[in-house]
Parts: structure tokens; sequence; C-alpha cells
């Protein structure tokens, strides 16, 4: 158990979210990953299942108008705010009487534009909470700068208050925005040209694989301690999308972008940060398991996806080779 938290008690969001983006089949995550043995697992590593929630999800469909804000240079609107927005905060309200309850806070996706309530929530029980953001892609388009309009690669935006020029009402609960010294990024390999000159802009502390190249993850994982305990340690929070793993190991996901995070590289991370003692909540997203489903021969990919999602969750809870 972390020493940051008040007991061994986890209590578990399910968030069967996907219309943060494209592709149906991510909303299948929470249930592919307890039907493989999640909670088993979470037990058999010392932590006892407290809440086990799953959140509505019937106003959530795809046959919804695209809300009225008015389209950018790109031509796109943004998707779903209404829909995302309540969805989000029905996550930030259970991620925010767990982390006052002082369990770890484990939430399944989902896209990644669930952790805008899991960390949403947690900051207005924590304001001081670190977060650890790991991705393939920025995460921090704007209106103005997504070419998509998908809400699961503005996450970061609305959660360091970026978003709060645009006025969305439905994300009017989001109140303790997280700073900049708050948030470090890990194995991010795309950005959008205009995302880019913004987050370079803000100044945000982002650790790409190019730095995972030079410094190995031992070394990037120490300089991203430093900035997130510089004025003392904080409660940590990981959010993991399953693209930041390179899709050879991890191939069942909406947004695959090649030269990730190798096997032991992504389970570093995990294990690294359960050791500060400082971890109390994660979120595992992105897995689609349709992509690896459709067709037959690709059942072996969801297998893997699934199998690598299980472990992280593990090395972040606490599991140790040796
Ligand atoms: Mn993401």
């Amino acid at each position: 158990m972390s020493p940051a938290l008040q007991s061994n008690l986890l209590n578990l969001i399910r968030a069967p979210v996907a219309l943060g983006q494209g592709l149906e089949g991510v909303d299948e995550g929470p249930s592919i990953l307890i039907e493989n043995g999640l909670i088993g697992m979470v037990e058999s590593l010392g932590w006892k299942l407290g809440n086990d929630s799953e959140i509505d999800i019937r106003n959530l469909t795809w046959n919804s108008p695209a809300a009225d804000v008015p389209a950018h240079q790109h031509g796109t609107r943004i998707k779903f705010p209404k829909e995302l927005g309540e969805a989000c905060q029905d996550i930030a309200r259970l991620a925010e009487a767990s982390s006052k309850s002082g369990a770890f806070t484990l939430t399944l996706g989902g896209d990644h534009s669930v952790a805008i309530g899991s960390i949403g929530g947690a900051l207005l029980a924590r304001p001081d909470l670190g977060v650890i953001w790991v991705d393939a892609h920025g995460d921090f388009n704007t209106p103005e700068t997504s070419p998509s309009g998908n809400i699961h690669g503005m996450p970061l935006a609305f959660l360091t208050g970026h978003m709060e020029p645009y006025r969305l009402p439905s994300f009017q609960w989001l109140k303790n925005h997280l700073k900049l010294e708050q948030l470090v990024l890990v194995g991010i390999r795309s950005i959008d040209p205009e995302e880019r000159l913004i987050m370079k802009k803000w100044g945000v502390h982002v650790f790409s694989m190019t730095e995972i190249d030079r410094f190995g993850i031992g070394g990037v994982m120490e300089q991203a301690k430093q900035i997130l305990f510089r004025s003392g340690p904080r409660p940590l929070h990981l959010s993991y999308d399953i693209d930041a793993v390179d899709p050879h190991f991890a191939p069942s996901t909406g947004t695959k972008v090649r030269g990730g995070l190798s096997y032991r590289e992504a389970h570093f991370v995990a294990e690294c940060l359960a050791e500060t003692g400082s971890l109390v909540g994660m979120d595992l997203v992105e897995i689609n398991p349709r992509l690896g489903y459709v067709d037959p021969a690709h059942r072996e990919e969801r297998n893997v996806t699934v199998e690598v999602g299980l472990e992280l969750i593990a090395s972040a809870l606490g599991r140790k080779i040796y």
C-alpha cells in the first residue's frame, strides 16, 4: 500500500466512454479487462476492492448532434461536449469521493477523455495532485488546433484550464486546474503542428521518445520525479494511454504510432511510480478490443493488448520482479 493512502482499499471506476474519438469498441475496455481477471489480480497484490462503479452511458450515443461551438480554422467543431462533459462529471464525483476516502482510484476507459473526470475529480479532493501522462500524443489540443474535434485529443487542455475561454457549460464543474508544474508527459511522439506551438508557449514538461532514447527511461523518470517533487512529496496520478506502448506490444488501440515504449520501458514507468509510495490513482485507457476482434486472424493482437494492460496495472499496484 502506498503511504499516501489511508487504506489498502481500491475503488474501481468503469468508464466505458467512446465518444471522445471516432471508433466503436473502446467502450468495451472495462469489461474485457475485468473478464480477463483484473479483480483477482488486484486482490492477489494485497488490495481490497472497495466500490466497483460503472457510469451510466445511456445518453452517450453517436447520433447526438455536435454542439453549437463555432467551427474554427480547420472547419471542425468540438464533438459531443455536452455528453462527454456530463459523463466526465459522473466520473469526477466518484473519483472525488474515492480520493477523499483515502483509497486508490483505478479508472478504466474508455477513451482518454475519461481522464478529465478522473483527474478533475481527484483534483477537487487533492489540489496538489501530480500527474504523469503517458501517451503517444500531446493531448493538448483546443478546438482551434484540433484537426478532428475529438475530445480525447484535448483532455490536458481541459485539465490545465486552457479550455476555459471556450466556455463549455457542461465542463463548468471542473474547478481546480492542473498547474504545469504538476504535470509531466512521457512517451510522446505525435503532436499536431499547432498543438506543438501552444505546448511550447505554455512551457509543458514533455519527455518525448527522443529524451527516452537520450537518457534512458530510468533517467527520464528521475527527471520527471524531480519536477513533480520539486516542492516536496505530493500524491501522484498515472494516466496511462495504452497507445504510449509500441504497437508491436499493444496493437489493439485506435491511434497507433510507431516508435513507442518497449515492453520493459512501459513497465518501468509504472514500477518506478509505485516505488515512490505516492501513487494514489491510475487511468488505463484506449484499449479497443474490437480492433483486434473483427478479423479472427487478429484475435492474438487483442489478447496481447489486454494482457499488457492488465500487467501495467499490476506494476502500478506494486508488483515487482524481485
Ligand atoms: Mn491519450
